[in-house]
């Protein structure tokens, strides 16, 4: 058999007639400079890069191809490697885009409980959620100079500060079903993160990808399962709370390969837009993301009515805001609704501050989210956000909400969570997962808790928090449900996990920033009940829990402390809204049933199962 000549034997034309198409679309992790090949029957045919890295072609055979694999390619068209698995040609393969060396998963990712009342869309039609199950590959060809500069010199050499040049590139975007292409601007983001040389960067398109514009990858180089933050964003969802979620994502920028990722959404306006007002296109008000500076925090204290006060502070930094409503060229304008809170914030403290009634919640509640913010902190303590609202009011932002005319928190950036983190001294370890209140208050005459202070002196407030914190713990983060979610996404990454880890070990960039050099085994044993936790001299994090010891203890330790709160009263403090929350069709009507996950890396194409039973009462019978 051969594949491209045609000879005039009767053979050959016979031949011709039974012969049959095989496509094959295969991703190349290899990075620039290898191509891929087919290699089937003891025969090898090239294929072509339509779209680096993913590689096409079609073989035209009267021979029945069953069984292949891929093999990576020199410029020569000399073998270099094979992939280490065999696989089964079928019709469906011919429909998706296959990852070198990567089996073919259908990943059913399960849903966390969501036991409280929706708050908020979530999403629309126009802004669907980044689907969660599968590993996107990233492909960024960048200006070299530019580039090399921004990944050589994180921090400028010259003056010691964070490098934010934007630099030019095309993007190719590849799924098992979809192929995505746009220039864009890519730069560094992070200032923690950015001490690691798995650096992580910002997204921005000047096509649509999913409707966005903008999305981050997320290095998580500081942890050994590469699942915290992405069960930490699921997490706040699941309590009805805007949080930027995604999936993971195969990493490369020009030759350089630099693992697996997190791809999640950008706090974005179309983000804001889409999530909390269920409409990409909703007018959005204004956002101010809040930073520690030195030991100085957010606490919305009333400074007057001239902006520049609060940008002296240096805790508040504008954000986001809609260019339809605010001239971008009004400073005062632009910082109005962030005066406007604090002033109905310093009011409310000076007339209810020691007011229990009912009056002083009622009044609260005309101005701020009080069961967002509720349901943030609740989220907060199960995973112990270290770098979060509640106890360093960082990595938030304070947005103000046109559609409702209040003020609600949202916060960010999960690195510090779920028993990884970097040690933190001002924190009681000792007591951490039985505590469920004040282990955000180890000392607040070091960390300035004057706002949650006052909030969180109303009896009412305390007994929704319980409320809230009792139904999370027993519905959404009961160990037997969170644990196949991270036993799905342990699923979903397993295979990419080594390579992932020696990617960061063998990348070739001039910035010598911290690695972790974690191994395939601090993966398996970090995920369930081992700490990587005895730093020898290369280490940098210290994660004292394994993922799953710290959900079963910090779940036990906060059942405990709710076990007397009677969750029948479960009513809204503020915001008793009645909303839908947005739904994925795709992922939730026709999928939803599917328990069959025996299929292909793509979902569309999954074969009814009645098939696949006709298909298995055949071979039975071929059998017997
Ligand atoms: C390979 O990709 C090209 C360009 O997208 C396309 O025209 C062609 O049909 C593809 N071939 C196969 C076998 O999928
Ligand atoms: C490189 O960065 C500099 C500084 O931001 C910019 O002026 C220049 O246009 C960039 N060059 C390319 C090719 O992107
Ligand atoms: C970078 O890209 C933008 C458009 O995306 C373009 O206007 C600009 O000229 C580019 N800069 C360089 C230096 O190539
Ligand atoms: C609130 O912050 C301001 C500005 O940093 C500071 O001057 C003030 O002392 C703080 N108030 C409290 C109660 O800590
Ligand atoms: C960094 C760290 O925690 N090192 C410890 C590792 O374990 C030895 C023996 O238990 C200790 O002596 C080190 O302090
Ligand atoms: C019990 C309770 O506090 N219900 C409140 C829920 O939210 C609505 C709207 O903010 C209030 O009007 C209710 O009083």
């Amino acid at each position: 058999m051969k594949i491209s000549s045609f000879g005039l034997s009767l053979a050959s034309l016979f031949a011709l007639v039974n012969a049959k198409n095989y496509n094959f679309n295969v991703v190349s992790i290899l990075g620039e400079g290898y191509s891929l090949g087919v290699k089937f029957n003891n025969e090898i045919k090239p294929l072509n890069p339509v779209l680096f890295p993913l590689f096409n072609g079609t073989v035209v055979s009267d021979d029945d191809i069953k069984e292949y694999k891929y093999v990576a390619l020199n410029q020569q068209n000399q073998i270099i490697e094979e992939e280490s698995i065999t696989r089964t040609y079928s019709d469906e393969i011919s429909k998706i885009n296959e990852v070198y060396n990567r089996k073919n998963k259908y990943i059913e990712v399960p849903e966390l409980p969501e036991p409280l009342k929706p708050m908020f869309r979530m999403g629309a039609e126009k802004f669907k959620p980044i689907p969660n199950n599968l590993i996107y590959n990233f492909y960024a060809k960048c200006d070299n100079k530019n580039y090399t500069f921004v990944s050589d010199e994180p921090f400028v050499r010259a003056t010691g500060s964070s490098n934010k040049i934007d630099v030019n590139c095309t993007f190719t975007i590849i799924s098992s079903e979809d192929t995505f292409q746009s220039d864009g601007t890519i730069h560094l983001i992070g200032w923690g993160s950015r001490q690691y040389k798995k650096l992580s960067w910002a997204v921005k398109l000047n096509k649509k990808f999913m409707g966005r514009k903008a999305f981050k990858l997320r290095a998580v180089a500081n942890e050994p399962t590469l699942i915290r933050e992405r069960l930490a964003e699921e997490l706040y969802n699941a309590a009805g709370v805007p949080a930027q979620q995604g999936t993971y994502a195969r990493v490369f920028i020009n030759d350089d390969t630099y693992g697996l990722y997190t791809l999640v959404d950008s706090f974005s306006k179309k983000w804001i837009a889409g999530t909390v007002h269920g409409d990409p296109k909703a007018e959005i008000g204004v956002s101010y993301k809040l930073y520690v500076r030195g030991r100085i925090c957010s606490n919305f204290t009333y400074l007057g009515e001239d902006y520049k006060e609060y940008v002296r502070v240096g805790t508040y930094r504008l954000d986001e805001f809609d260019k339809r409503v605010i001239n971008p060229e009004n400073e005062p304008a632009k910082w109005q609704p962030l005066i406007r809170f604090t002033k109905l914030f310093s009011n409310w403290r000076m007339r209810y501050g020691n007011d229990n009634s009912d009056l002083a919640i009622q009044e609260l509640g005309k101005f701020l989210n009080i069961e967002s913010l509720l349901r943030l902190m609740a989220i907060e303590t199960l995973t112990a956000a270290f770098d979060n609202f509640w106890l360093y009011s960082s990595n938030a932002a304070l947005y103000y909400n046109p559609e409702r005319d209040n003020y609600q928190f949202i916060s960010y950036d999960y690195d510090q969570s779920l028993g990884g983190w970097k040690f933190d001294d001002v924190i009681k370890h000792d007591i951490l997962t039985e505590d469920c209140i004040t282990w955000a208050h180890p000392d607040d005459t070091l960390i300035d808790h004057s706002f949650i202070n006052s909030i969180l002196s109303h009896p009412q407030i305390i007994q929704r928090y319980n409320v809230i914190l009792a139904k999370i713990s027993r519905e959404t983060f009961n160990p037997d449900t969170v644990f196949k979610f991270v036993d799905s996404l342990a699923e979903l990454i397993r295979d990419d996990v080594e390579w992932n880890f020696q990617s960061i070990d063998r990348l070739n960039i001039q910035y010598d920033g911290d690695v972790n050099h974690y191994t395939i085994e601090d993966f398996e044993n970090n995920l369930g009940y081992t700490p990587i936790q005895n730093m020898t001299t290369y280490r940098i994090d210290n994660t004292p829990y394994g993922l799953k010891d710290w959900i079963q203890k910090k779940g036990d330790g906060c059942r405990y402390y709710t076990s007397n709160i009677d969750t029948s009263n479960d009513v809204n403090i503020s915001d008793d809204y009645e909303i839908e929350v947005y739904r994925d069709p795709k992922i939730h009507g026709k999928f939803s049933s599917k328990s069959d996950s025996i299929l292909f890396s793509s979902g569309k194409s999954a074969i009814p199962s009645s098939i696949l039973i006709l298909f298995v009462v055949i071979q039975l019978f071929f059998i017997l």
